[in-house]
């Protein structure tokens, strides 16, 4: 008995922390609750930040409410303050004014952590998320914090200004924003280039691809939020960035092709599933 307790308390006292600042997706498959269910799966404990709330289902938002930018802030101190925090994850933040609070709170806490920025800005089935006026205050406050920015294609498009169509553009686009932003640029590719789902990894003037068989067929909810998640659960638990990336990758992967689905009169709803 009192063998198990100390061991207990010593695989206690080691778990890795991550935090997601992040929007609710009360339907699961996205945002702070995917961020949860797969740092949960890849052992590391996670802490929430929640930046507003969201009353959707796969493809189609019904309503987003923002919480204000002090809540925001206070979350986010008083979980850097009180534990070790080993890495952190952006997601949906709605605002320009919270962009700028969830900066405040990092400046704030002196520490320097790993922090991976996925912008969040339409959600996969069209649908705007993000303020336009948060966009500046990404590219100027949020940005240089980084150690690793996670756009699509389209996300990219918009923080460069330009379309991005095959993977010469995204050879640019990735070196271009990294140079810009001076951190890491993961630029998911989606089905772009056909049968395989292709992300360029561009890290320390080095470029790698990460490639998948593409699932055809399954509604892509969340997949973004789930792969950022999986990278920032890696580099809680000591991976390096590539080491992390490429777990992520085959994380995101499986919960796509080992899915859920619901067949209902009105249609069927697909939810990634995390359990592996
Ligand atoms: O998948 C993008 C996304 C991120 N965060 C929240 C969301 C969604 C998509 O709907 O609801 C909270």
């Amino acid at each position: 008995m009192g063998k198990q307790r100390s061991r207990r308390s010593e695989s206690a006292a080691t778990v890795p922390v991550a935090l997601t600042i992040a929007g609710s997706d009360c339907s699961a498959g996205a945002g702070i609750q995917a961020d949860l269910k797969t740092f949960n799966a890849l052992g590391v404990y996670g802490l929430t930040a929640v930046t507003c709330v969201v009353a959707e289902i796969p493809g189609k938002v019904s309503r987003i409410e923002a919480v204000t930018p002090r809540i925001v802030h206070d979350q986010i101190e008083v979980l850097l303050r009180n534990f070790q925090v080993d890495a952190i994850k952006t997601g949906l933040l709605c605002s320009g004014q919270i962009v700028s609070a969830v900066v405040k709170a990092f400046h704030d806490n002196r520490r320097r952590i790993p922090l991976v920025i996925d912008p969040v800005m339409i959600a996969t089935g069209g649908d705007r998320l993000l303020e336009r006026a948060a966009i500046d205050a990404y590219k100027n406050k949020l940005f240089p914090l980084a150690t690793l920015i996670t756009p699509n294609l389209d996300e990219a498009g918009l923080l460069l200004g330009t379309r991005i169509r095959g993977r010469q553009q995204m050879q640019r686009a990735a070196k271009t924003l990294a140079k810009q932003f001076g951190c890491a640029i993961l630029l998911k590719g989606g089905h772009l280039q056909g049968d395989n789902a292709i992300d360029l990894f561009f890290h320390n003037g080095q470029l790698k691809e990460f490639s998948a068989p593409f699932v055809r067929g399954v509604a892509s909810h969340g997949t973004g939020c789930t792969y950022s998640a999986a990278i920032t659960a890696g580099l809680a638990s000591g991976l390096s960035l590539e080491q992390a990336v490429g777990r992520a990758k085959k994380f995101v992967t499986k919960s796509i092709a080992r899915h859920f689905r619901w067949k209902r009169a009105s249609g069927k709803i697909d939810a990634l599933n995390h359990w592996i």
